[in-house]
């Protein structure tokens, strides 16, 4: 197989090629606006995921792009409409003028951020999106359907909850995606033969997750870990009320 990773040089970016070195066995191309030392197996490419030249020529020849270049929080509009949604658009008709035959979108958790904690939800749920960057993440997933539907892109969208190395406040308890189910559930995305257009949540087995992960679990996502392994190390706090936290505060959106 070959891949390409748009923002490899990202946080998941950073975390997911180190799983796939081990696990998924492909060439990658990743795509970044920033320079990256490219690793065994990888070739770099230096350019912006909002010129569609650049992301035709990088995603040429290759079998699957993970898209995961974006603004990764929240902004102004103008910088959210740029990177995130113009970026997005891009990828999806690279995909489909160079025949790249499937795409899985880093969506996000913050699609739904105005959730009430504790409340569970499943990608059948309405959006409810806590910031432009949670509306820029639902046109990415539209976006991915209407290539589903006209040109039949296999297209995974991932509303990915907090990848990071383990979870660090009373919130990731809920919302934490290990490095290793990262990589268990894009691999499944990238590899399962039923995908054809699909919305997953992206967590690990949390005791207290609030997300139904069973449309994940579809395409082959077998979730290891639990973040109450951490519960007595992570940093005690007021829970915000809704699902996204600090996005859904008025302040967060300038
Ligand atoms: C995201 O989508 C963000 O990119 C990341 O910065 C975290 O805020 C994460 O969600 C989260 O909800 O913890």
């Amino acid at each position: 197989m070959k891949l390409l990773i748009t923002g490899a040089g990202g946080t998941v970016g950073t975390m997911l090629r180190q799983g796939l070195r081990d696990s998924l066995a492909a060439e990658k191309r990743l795509l970044d606006i920033n320079p990256i030392a490219p690793g065994i197996g990888e070739e770099f490419v230096l350019g912006d995921v909002t010129d569609l030249a650049v992301v035709r020529q990088a995603i040429s020849d290759c079998d699957a792009c993970v898209h995961l270049a974006a603004i990764p929080v929240e902004s102004t509009f103008e910088k959210i409409l740029q990177t995130n949604i113009r970026g997005t658009w891009a990828v999806f008709e690279a995909a489909r003028l160079e025949g790249c035959p499937r795409v899985v979108f880093a969506s996000s958790n913050h699609a739904t951020g105005y959730y009430p904690i504790h409340h569970r939800i499943s990608p059948s749920d309405p959006p409810r999106p806590d910031s432009y960057y949670g509306a820029s993440k639902l046109f990415g997933e539209v976006l991915g359907s209407l290539y589903h539907d006209k040109y039949g892109v296999r297209v995974a969208c991932i509303r990915i909850g907090s990848a990071l190395p383990r979870p660090v406040d009373e919130r990731h308890l809920s919302t934490w995606l290990s490095p290793g189910d990262l990589t268990r559930l894009v691999t499944a995305c990238l590899t399962s033969p039923d995908l054809g257009y699909a919305i997953v949540y992206g967590a690990s087995a949390n005791r207290r997750g609030w997300w139904d992960l069973e449309p994940g679990r579809r395409l082959g996502y077998e979730p290891v870990d639990d973040a109450e392994v951490f519960a007595a190390e992570v940093e005690p706090g007021p829970p915000d009320e809704f699902q996204g936290g600090t996005f859904t505060r008025p302040e967060a959106t300038p």
